[in-house]
């Protein structure tokens, strides 16, 4: 039987398990990426395992969402990295350089290999055809370290592209289709092929714009073939060498086939407060828009940003709209100085901002009480642009640019309705290439000698205890399906520069659903979490982890987990389980008393019991491989690693 290009690099890298579909595979990791938010806590993480140097091929430590420095935290947590990156083997790429995921794309990635990132949107390296994953800061410790890397066999879904997407409509509108199709859990426990004609004609920033956005799919990651538009994009990199063939056998497997026509495709939007709420554009034609953001690891390349001046050039955008542009890397923003298309983005009253993720990770740029806001990103979730009440819509550039120019959502074909189509904008055969804010690591003699810079910010993780054979604990929070890691862990300007701080950071926990629930989890001294579908979908953030573990959490039952979060969970030492009878979640309420018996002989048959003192008895489930029993009997992967 043919393989997928997904199954080849997995059996290429293969350390230990069987490729049968739901079974524990444990990989080979080529590469790693860390960006700040989570890298503190990786990097904290990897010094206490004493491993000298990492033993990846090449491991990056990116400096690109707590860039806003209010105050000492982030500058203390960037000194902080930027000594472990040069003291243990990593290239440190500087605040300013860009997006973790983009520039990783650009100097780094190569197809066939295998990359863990502490960023859920490292799927990005799919569109160079790599096979590459989010995962928690834990997890990438691991990896930097030379260990293994431990996913679920996936099935494998093959989207078959026809066709060739017409002016104006673009990846982005692909990203949205399929979100339309599968929605936020469709691509759970999956790996999203993307093949058939249609692929050669996409560039490999827009197969990186598609792959990025599978993430929200929940998949497990998503890629594309490698081919002569990788090999072209790589030579314009300066890096031909890098280069190599991938595609799958013609007789590969797939779990599921589904078929786009991109010629077929109209331009569409994801409306709040999910990416899955998709309608096309000219439904909501004429609907006010007050803010428009272009940007973020989605649509930062600079085709697209070349694209956007193009179709600014000339104009003004409406006194009413504010807009925001985001250049994803260093190289992009230098690419559009020299060119001149800079000067047209900024003649048109755009604001162009720093190449950071920005207003993405609600970094600044939050809309106003209610406002309407257009963002090329790739999530909406209620709160995360900073503004509690924003109504934030997900576009491509084309529908960003047409909304800035009109002050309304407006289809983008309107931009050519004067006969001139959407402007023609080649690959450049050379990108300029200035790896000066990309630092080397130290050599490893004087690497020795080199102090690790700690700021006061960086405080000592929570401590995690051996799951034990009994628990009793009360149910201190019950939330209801697709509760993303926005809603555990908030992000924002003034929680994100503490991610290395989990006593501070936990007083926001659950903030957006129950501003009460920290205050009453460390009154319960130990308490239960109980949820629904997809629960802990959304950032690879392990401080979704961390910080319930701080607050005394021993458990999170829900109908259903989304895949990074669940792993973070067991490596915190918190055990995820799941109902046997979904219906069985309305049988519990918030402040019962929950009791567990015989949780060893439950890991091992899979099947528990729980019984509360309101009189119901419940089935629950969790089945866990014999290295996740050690690691939750051992109180966490940190301490299950630490034993050796
Ligand atoms: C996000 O897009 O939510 C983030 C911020 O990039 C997160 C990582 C984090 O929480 O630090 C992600 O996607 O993993
Ligand atoms: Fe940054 Fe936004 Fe991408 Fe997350 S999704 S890595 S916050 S740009």
């Amino acid at each position: 039987m043919g393989l997928t290009i997904a199954q080849k690099i997995i059996k290429e890298h293969l350390i230990s398990g069987d490729m049968t579909v739901g079974s524990e595979v444990a990989l080979r990791i080529d590469q790693t990426l860390t960006q700040d938010a989570t890298g503190t806590m990786a990097y904290l993480e990897f010094e206490t395992m004493g491993i000298p140097r990492v033993r990846t091929e090449l491991s990056v430590a990116y400096i690109d969402h707590n860039t806003l420095q209010s105050g000492f935290m982030n500058a203390d947590d960037h000194r902080f990295i930027q000594s472990m990156a040069k003291k243990y083997g990593l290239y440190f790429s500087r605040p300013g350089n860009g997006i973790c995921h983009q520039v990783h794309l650009e100097r780094f990635g190569k197809p066939g290999k295998t990359l863990i990132g502490s960023d859920s949107h490292t799927p990005t390296g799919g569109g160079i055809g790599m096979l590459a994953f989010g995962a928690g800061g834990l997890d990438v410790a691991v990896a930097m370290g030379g260990g293994a890397y431990y996913i679920t066999m996936p099935k494998m879904y093959k989207v078959n592209l026809t066709g060739k997407l017409q002016d104006f409509v673009t990846a982005k509108d692909v990203s949205l289709e399929i979100l339309r199709i599968l929605s936020v859990k469709g691509g759970v426990g999956a790996i999203i092929e993307w093949g058939g004609p249609g692929v050669a004609t996409l560039s490999v920033p827009e197969r990186a714009t598609i792959t990025n956005m599978g993430t929200e799919l929940g998949a497990t990651t998503s890629i594309f073939p490698s081919d002569e538009v990788t090999r072209a994009f790589l030579a314009a990199e300066g890096r031909e060498e890098d280069y190599v063939p991938l595609a799958s056998d013609e007789d590969a497997v797939y779990d599921r086939v589904i078929d786009i026509d991109l010629s077929a495709l109209e331009p569409l939007i994801a409306c709040p407060h999910s990416p899955d709420n998709i309608v096309k554009v000219s439904e909501l034609k004429g609907t006010k828009v007050d803010q428009v953001c272009i940007g973020s690891c989605t649509n930062s390349s600079l085709m697209d940003m070349l694209k956007v001046a193009a179709l600014l050039k000339g104009k003004t955008i409406r006194p009413d709209v504010s807009l925001s542009i985001s250049p994803g890397s260093k190289q992009v923003l230098a690419m559009l100085a020299d060119c001149g298309a800079l000067s047209d983005i900024l003649a048109s009253g755009a604001r162009v901002l720093e190449c950071a993720c920005g207003p993405c990770i609600g970094m600044g740029f939050s809309p106003n009480s209610g406002g309407v806001s257009l963002r090329t990103f790739n999530r909406n979730f209620e709160g995360r642009s900073g503004t509690k009440d924003g109504q934030v819509y997900l576009v491509s550039p084309e529908t960003a640019v047409a909304a800035a120019l009109t002050g309304e959502i407006s289809d983008p074909r309107l931009l050519g309705a004067d006969g001139a189509g959407m402007p023609e904008i080649a690959m450049p055969d050379a990108f300029k290439i200035d790896d000066s804010a990309i630092i080397p690591p130290a050599d490893i003699e004087e690497a020795k000698e080199l102090p690790i810079l700690r700021g006061p910010n960086i405080k000592a993780f929570p401590d995690s205890k051996p799951q034990e054979d009994e628990l009793t604990a009360n149910l201190t929070l019950k939330v209801g399906d697709n509760i993303t890691t926005d809603h555990i862990m908030p992000a924002g300007s003034k929680i994100l520069p503490y991610r290395s701080n989990i006593p501070h950071l936990s007083q926001y926990c659950f903030e957006v659903c129950d501003e009460t629930f920290a205050e009453r989890a460390k009154a319960a001294g130990e308490s239960i979490i109980v949820g629904g579908n997809n629960y802990g979908q959304g950032s690879s953030r392990e401080h979704a982890a961390l910080v319930p573990l701080y607050l005394g959490v021993r458990v999170v039952i829900a109908k259903s987990f989304a895949r990074i979060h669940i792993a973070n969970l067991i490596n915190a030492g918190i055990m995820p389980l799941t109902f046997k009878n979904p219906d069985d979640y309305d049988k519990l309420n918030q402040d019962d008393k929950l009791t567990i018996k015989n949780i060893y002989d439950g890991m091992d048959s899979g099947s528990f019991v729980m019984t509360s003192d309101k009189g119901a008895e419940i089935q629950l489930e969790g089945s866990f491989t014999d290295r996740q029993k050690d690691i939750l009997k051992s109180g966490g992967l940190l301490k299950y690693v630490a034993r050796g």
